[in-house]
C-alpha cells in the first residue's frame, strides 16, 4: 500500500466514523438533526428555486436522494483531499476534518429544528478517528511522517486499527438507522400534532369521577391507557407513509392518504374502551377522548354493496377485527377513525398514525389500531381472535367495579366509603347498588353523567362493626337491566359476575 492510498484512506475512513457517529447521536434525538441530513435541509433552504426545480425536474421524487448522494460524493472527495494533506504531518487534514464538523454545525444551527450536537459528535470524533489512523500507521522512531510501506508491524497496527474504525462505523451507522426507524416516529408525531383539526373536545363535567374517594379520574391519561395487542414490537408508522385503503364491497375504492384523511368532517368523542379479555374487578378499561372521522362517512362514501355484512380492519402487522356493517352505519354509533387521544396525536402504543375506535364493542373486534386497510366483506371472513376461538359479535357487558376498599385490606370500623366504576357502554348506566355481607342490595351514590358511551363512577357510605366482611356491586343499564350474577370467564365474548371484595374493619 502507498503512503498516498494510506493517507487517503485515513481521510475517507474518518469521514465515515464522524457521519457514522453523527447519525446515531441524532437518532438518540430527532433524526433530522443527523449531519448530512441537517447540511441537506440548508442546502435546500438556501437552494434558489430555479435550483429546486432543475433537482425536481432531473431526479424527481428522489431530488433528496440525490441531493444526500451528491453531499457524500463531495464529503468523499474532500476527505480524500484532507488524507492527502496529511502524508507527512497529521494535523492539515485534520484541520480539513474539523473545517468540515464547523460547517455541519453552522448549518445544523441555522435549521429550524436546531438540534448542534449531533454535528458537535461528528467533529469530535472524525478528528479523533483522523488523529488516531495517523498515529496508527506511523512508524516506530519516525515523528512527523507515515512510514515507508515496508514496515511491516506499523502496516499491521494500520490496517487492525482500520478494520475497527470501519467497524465501529458500520455498527453506528445501522444502530442509527434502526433507532431513527423508532424516532422517526416521534418527529412524524410532532409534525402531525401541529396539523390536526383543533375540534373542541366534550366538556367533563365537574363531579364526574370520585377520585378522592377511590375511584379512577374520568379521563385517564395516554400513559395509564391500557394497552393490549398482539405487537411484540410496537409497529412503527409516519403519518407522511401511511395510506387508508377501503375496499371490498363498495362502489368506489377509496385510497386516502393522512392529509386526505384530515381534510375530512371529524368529530371528538369521550369514550370508555374495554378489552374483553378484562376478568370480572379487572384493569383492562379506560376512558379518553379520541378525535377522527366518522367510519359511516367513509363507509357511505365508498357505498356499500348488496349483501355485504362487516367490515375487515387490518393493521400494519396483519392482525385484523371483523366489525358488522350494521353498528358501524348506525347514524349515532359514533364509530371512529381517530387520529387523536385526549389532545394529542396517538401514542405509538395505541395505534399512530390512525386507529378505529367503537363505542359498545370490545377492542378486539373494533379498534384496531396501526389501521391500514379495511375490506368490506361478509362474515365468511373470520378476524384474528375469532379464529382462534372468540366470538364474532362482541358487544361489551353490563359490568361493575369495586376499586375501594382493596382487597384484604384493613378500614376503620364505622362510616366506611365503597367506591367504584360501573359500565354499559352505548346504553349508559342508571343506577349501581351494593351488598355487604349478602344483605340487601342498597342504592349507590352515581357520580355526574358524561354519556352512555363511558364509564360511571359510583360510592356508597356504609356503617360498618369491627370484623371480617365483603362488598359486592352490581350495575342496572339503563334499560333497567341489571348486570348478570352468573359467572363466566372471559372466552368467548366476556366476563359475568359480580366483584367481591372482602376486607376488614378494624
Ligand atoms: N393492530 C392491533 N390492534 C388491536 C389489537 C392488536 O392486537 N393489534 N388488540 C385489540 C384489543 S384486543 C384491544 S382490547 C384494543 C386495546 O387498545 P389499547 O391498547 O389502545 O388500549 O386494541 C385492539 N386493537
Ligand atoms: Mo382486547
Amino acid at each position: 500500500m502507498t503512503s498516498r492510498v494510506r493517507s487517503a484512506a485515513i481521510g475517507l475512513l474518518s469521514a465515515a466514523a464522524a457521519l457514522a457517529a453523527g447519525h446515531l447521536a441524532a437518532a438518540l434525538g430527532d433524526p433530522r438533526t443527523s449531519p448530512p441530513v441537517a447540511v441537506g435541509g440548508a442546502v435546500i433552504d438556501l437552494a434558489p428555486s430555479w435550483l429546486k426545480d432543475f433537482a425536481v425536474a432531473v431526479f424527481g421524487q428522489a431530488d433528496k436522494l440525490a441531493l444526500i448522494i451528491g453531499m457524500l460524493l463531495v464529503i468523499a472527495a474532500l476527505a480524500v483531499v484532507a488524507g492527502l494533506l496529511s502524508q507527512r504531518r497529521w494535523w492539515p487534514g485534520a484541520l480539513v476534518i474539523a473545517a468540515f464538523g464547523i460547517a455541519g454545525i453552522v448549518a445544523a444551527a441555522a435549521r429550524p429544528d436546531g438540534g448542534i450536537a449531533p454535528a458537535l459528535v461528528s467533529l469530535v470524533i472524525g478528528v479523533g478517528a483522523f488523529a488516531l489512523l495517523w498515529f496508527a500507521g506511523r512508524g516506530g522512531g519516525e515523528e512527523t511522517s507515515l512510514p515507508p510501506a515496508s514496515d511491516g508491524w506499523a502496516r499491521r497496527r494500520f490496517l487492525v486499527t482500520s478494520g475497527l474504525v470501519l467497524a465501529g462505523s458500520g455498527v453506528a451507522a445501522a444502530g442509527g438507522s434502526a433507532l431513527s426507524r423508532v424516532s422517526g416516529v416521534a418527529a412524524s408525531r410532532s409534525g402531525v400534532a401541529e396539523r390536526l383539526p383543533r375540534l373542541s373536545r366534550p366538556a367533563i363535567p365537574a363531579g364526574a369521577d370520585f377520585a378522592a374517594s377511590g375511584t379512577p379520574r374520568f379521563l385517564t391519561s395516554n400513559r395509564d391507557f391500557y394497552r393490549i395487542d398482539t405487537a411484540l414490537v410496537v409497529p412503527r408508522l409516519r403519518a407522511e407513509d401511511w395510506r387508508l385503503r377501503l375496499h371490498g364491497m363498495v362502489d368506489r375504492e377509496l385510497d386516502l392518504s393522512f392529509d386526505e384523511l384530515l381534510a375530512r368532517r371529524a368529530q371528538s368523542r369521550t369514550i370508555t374502551l374495554t378489552c374483553v379479555s378484562n376478568p370480572v374487578g379487572g384493569d383492562l378499561i379506560s376512558t379518553a377522548d379520541f378525535a377522527g372521522v366518522p367510519v359511516r362517512d367513509l363507509l357511505l362514501e365508498a357505498g356499500i354493496r348488496a349483501g355485504a355484512q362487516q367490515l375487515l380492519t387490518r393493521s400494519s402487522d396483519g392482525y385484523t377485527a371483523g366489525t358488522p356493517l350494521d353498528v358501524l352505519l348506525e347514524p349515532d354509533r359514533g364509530a371512529l377513525l381517530a387520529f387523536e387521544m385526549n389532545g394529542e396525536p396517538l401514542p405509538p402504543e395505541h395505534g399512530f398514525p390512525v386507529r378505529m375506535v367503537v363505542p359498545g364493542l370490545y377492542g378486539y373486534v373494533s379498534a384496531t389500531k396501526w389501521l391500514v386497510s379495511g375490506e368490506v366483506t361478509t362474515f365468511d371472513r373470520q378476524h384474528y381472535w375469532e379464529q382462534r376461538g372468540w366470538a364474532r359479535y362482541a358487544p361489551i357487558k353490563t359490568q361493575s367495579r369495586i376499586d375501594r376498599p382493596r382487597p384484604n385490606s384493613s378500614v376503620p370500623a364505622g362510616a366506611v366509603t365503597v367506591a367504584g366504576i360501573a359500565w354499559a357502554q352505548h346504553t349508559g348506566i342508571r343506577a349501581v347498588e351494593v351488598s355487604v355481607d349478602d344483605g340487601p342490595w342498597q342504592a349507590a351514590e352515581l357520580a355526574t353523567d358524561v354519556s352512555r358511551d363511558t364509564w360511571r363512577m359510583w360510592r356508597a357510605r356504609l356503617d360498618l362493626p369491627p370484623g371480617d366482611h365483603r362488598v359486592r356491586c352490581r350495575a342496572i343499564d339503563r334499560t333497567g337491566t341489571p348486570q348478570t350474577a352468573a359467572t363466566q370467564g372471559t372466552v368467548p365474548d366476556g366476563a359475568t359476575g359480580l366483584h367481591a371484595v372482602p376486607f376488614r374493619c378494624v
